[in-house]
């Protein structure tokens, strides 16, 4: 039983709650449920738990009139939460006993949840670790978001390559949201701005309702709850047209409703790059506007007047998506409370925070001047107005920056000049942004630049991801670890503790073959749980550099041939992630890594040396399985491109050795665990700037390194697509001429790192010490630790607890 488990919840007592869901809530007899049933039950009563705490929580955040967080975020990867709000509240155990006595298995009903896949990737997948986090360290807070109907699409492969079919993560409804039919706001787009008795006015062309669906968000010990208000499109009942349909035009009749829906019917696929649509403006102003009118009302409860606000309101923007939440807050102070606009952009600049996840040029969103007349005219008035400020400010200054540009809107440098902090996600990372990304505005702002590395929670990502290693761990420096990760510094006195390293090891061992188990029944893949598990799992794209992976995996396999029985350690190469659908060159590298596969896995002669096991569909859910049963983390993106960087601190904290390059967190990582316990190689940022400049230099480096050359050669001569020869010409080619992201120039120092890392692997003791030395040495990567800064530095809110 875990620590806080409330003496009043009882197994007999939760049971005859489950009983009693089962028949009213999900109305069916206990003899004819089936598994979906009893997850409604369990679902059902975990959240009555909830709710207790949630009301208590947010009774004295309106009784001692605190500040409140809100967090702004256009993704929220959430998962599954059965497991999470039972771990959460105390009553993993009593919810598994429960059940048992009624002949049902926990992890069977658990696992009949869809995974809710609000997000894209590491952006999405931070906002719900520091919801978790804001919850267990007491710090008052929204999240706001969109309540898709469509979250990521589910990938699968065929013939190799990727397809996405829709997801449809609410098609048997969701036991975790209240549905709040009394809570809308119109959100207005498009029309005219106009003026009366001198002020102007804007009036939209169209409304769309935005109706609240609220889940409470259990801290750790169920001491705090918050609030995850998504917002899901609603039309008018009004914009049915009636009279269409009794005539007969059904699909006419229907039109005004379905295009007032769609705002919040799909997650754009996109991970760092922004399609320039319509459609996603659009969506973004929705959240915002929702949210902000939410906040307005709902400080305006108890204040007279908004003059206080920055007292009692922060606003977090998690990235650019809802940037127009500065020019929206004005508005509203200035045409709807009489505010004079200097005042209004001060105080909204008081209001709001700003983090930064990615210097990509293509991920920096821009909006031409046109779009956002046609969908925000009084807004694109605003930031016009602000641009000229901003100009003024910068008087003197040759190149002065710019909220619009040519016919552009540049949404970074309006969160920019809006917000009171910009943060950064990574040491390195918060550098760049201050130098490359923002220089002229933070010569005009030198304090408002702040670095909050990113961080996880713990929760999620040890004790329910690895429940033998986090047995383990309480077993030998007690509990408490949970909420105050820097604990784990106390397993280091056992790091050369023998008996300590085997049980290390068996709980190694038990996660692989849980992973290996459900990589067998989710995929009909085989995983050997005797080989060093070497994983790279994460959104799909160049910069990430599976393709480095893959062509050295293709190295390691031509030198396995050449001579079997040099003592090879046995390796399993794991992929796994997500291209965006319009990403080719990712795409092409999905199917290079399964057409490699495909003759790899059935070479009899190397078959028991290597494997590539690439399942489709990554999501929050593999990652939970398959991280704890890593052994080697590959984290080798192109130094100065990854901002921070989550999945690497995920696989250190569940005892994996890192691989990777000086890029993003990965620097933080290897500071904290010990530069001999992380295999490093790869250019450094500056180094990067540098060898780009070099023309020449991808050919230059194939030239230099003789596996090199004998790769591309087989890639290129078809010896993994020996149906098509040329299908990876281009890539092939690319590799020769251009190697933007300097596959080539890392190959030889990664191909030195591996042989090191095989040599390391070779010396099992040696392996588990440093093994053990991640774990107790990772507690700084606690979102808990996150967030407390973002409290303090960024939003001026205190803990409640
Ligand atoms: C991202 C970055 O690419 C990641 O490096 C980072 O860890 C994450 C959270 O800060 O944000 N930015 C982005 O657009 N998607 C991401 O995952």
């Amino acid at each position: 039983m875990t620590e806080h488990t409330s003496p009043e919840t009882s197994v007999a007592s939760f049971r005859s709650s489950l009983l009693k869901h089962l028949q009213f809530t999900a109305g069916k007899d206990p003899k004819h449920s089936t598994v979906f049933d009893w997850r409604i039950a369990l679902s059902h009563t975990l959240r009555d738990h909830a709710v207790d705490p949630w009301f208590a929580s947010t009774r004295r955040t309106w009784d001692e009139d605190r500040k409140r967080v809100y967090y702004l975020s256009m993704e929220f990867l959430i998962g599954r939460l059965t497991e999470d709000l039972a771990i959460n509240l105390g009553l993993r155990d009593i919810a598994a006993e429960a059940l048992e006595s009624l002949g049902v298995d926990f992890e069977t009903v658990a696992s009949e949840e869809p995974d809710a896949a609000l997000g894209n990737g590491g952006l999405g997948r931070l906002a719900a670790c520091y919801l978790e986090s804001m919850a267990t360290v007491g710090c008052p807070a929204y999240g706001y978001g969109l309540r898709y109907e469509h979250g990521l699409f589910e990938q699968s492969f065929k013939d190799g390559r990727q397809q996405e079919n829709p997801e449809n993560w609410l098609a048997h409804g969701n036991p975790w949201d209240y549905a709040r039919p009394e809570t809308v706001y119109g959100v207005g787009f498009g029309g005219d701005v106009y003026e009366e008795n001198g002020v102007l006015r804007w009036q939209p062309g169209t409304h769309v309702q935005a109706q609240a669906f609220d889940s409470p968000v259990v801290g750790y010990g169920g001491k705090w709850a918050n609030t995850l208000r998504l917002w899901a499109a609603t039309p008018n009942a009004d914009l049915f047209d009636l009279g269409r349909f009794n005539s007969g035009d059904f699909a006419a009749a229907a039109e005004p409703e379905a295009l007032a829906r769609s705002l919040s019917r799909v997650l754009y696929p996109n991970d760092t790059t922004d399609g320039g649509k319509q459609l996603r403006l659009s969506q973004e102003y929705f959240l915002t506007s929702a949210s902000v009118q939410d906040i307005v009302r709902r400080h305006l409860v108890n204040h007279d007047s908004l003059e206080n606000l920055d007292a009692h309101v922060a606003i977090q923007m998690n990235d650019t998506h809802p940037a127009i939440a500065g020019p929206e807050l004005i508005r509203i102070l200035v045409d709807e409370h009489g505010f004079d606009f200097d005042r209004a952009t001060d105080l909204s600049t008081l209001v709001l925070g700003y983090t930064n996840h990615t210097l990509l040029p293509e991920a920096l969103e821009r909006w031409t001047v046109g779009l956002m007349r046609n969908v925000l005219p009084r807004h694109l008035q605003i930031i016009e107005r602000l641009d000229q400020k901003f100009v003024e400010l910068q008087a003197g200054s040759h190149h002065p920056a710019r909220l619009i540009s040519g016919d552009q809107v540049n949404m970074g440098d309006l969160a920019f000049t809006t917000s009171h902090r910009v943060n950064g996600v990574s040491a390195l990372h918060t550098e760049l942004v201050r130098t490359e990304l923002f220089p002229a505005h933070d010569a005009l702002h030198p304090d408002r630049i702040v670095n909050i590395t990113n961080g996880i929670t713990p929760r999620r990502w040890l004790k329910l991801a690895n429940p033998a290693l986090a047995d383990l761990i309480t077993k030998t420096i007690g509990e408490g670890w949970e909420t105050d990760l820097d604990r784990l510094r106390e397993l280091e006195a056992h790091a050369d503790d023998p008996a300590f390293l085997n049980a290390f090891a068996q709980t190694k061992l038990a996660a692989k073959e849980r992973f290996s188990q459900w990589l067998k029944e989710e995929h009909d893949l085989d995983l050997p749980t005797n080989a060093l598990v070497d994983s790279q799992v994460k959104r799909m794209h160049e910069y990430k550099r599976q393709l480095l992976n893959i062509l050295w995996t293709i190295a390691h396999y031509q030198r396995i041939k050449r001579d079997p029985n040099a003592g090879w350690v046995p390796r399993v190469k794991i992929f796994a992630g997500k291209a965006a659908p319009s990403y080719h060159t990712a795409k092409d590298i999905i199917k290079l890594i399964n057409d490699v596969a495909e003759v790899v896995n059935n070479d009899p002669e190397t078959q028991h040396l290597l494997r590539i096991v690439f399942p489709p569909n990554y999501n929050v859910t593999m990652a939970e399985k398959l991280i704890p049963a890593s052994d080697l983390s590959e984290q080798i993106s192109t130094a100065g491109m990854e901002a921070s960087g989550t999945g690497n601190m995920k696989f250190a904290l569940n005892g994996a050795l890192t691989i990777g390059t000086l890029d993003g967190a990965n620097v933080e990582i290897r500071e904290h665990v010990g530069a001999d316990n992380f295999f490093l190689f790869g250019l450094t940022t500056e180094e990067v700037a540098q060898r780009r400049s070099q023309r020449g230099h991808s050919r230059a480096a194939i030239e230099k390194s003789q596996a090199l050359q004998d790769i591309l050669q087989a890639v290129a001569e078809g010896t993994f697509s020996p149906d098509e020869p040329y299908r990876f010409g281009q890539l092939v080619d690319n590799m020769w001429n251009s190697d933007w992201f300097l596959v080539a120039s890392d190959f030889d120092d990664y191909d030195r790192a591996q042989q090191e890392v095989e040599e390391a692997y070779r010396d099992t003791a040696r392996w588990n010490r440093m093994a053990v030395l991640n774990i107790a040495r990772m507690g700084y990567f606690s979102s808990d630790r996150s967030v407390r800064e973002y409290m303090t530095e960024v939003w001026g809110v205190e803990s409640a607890l």
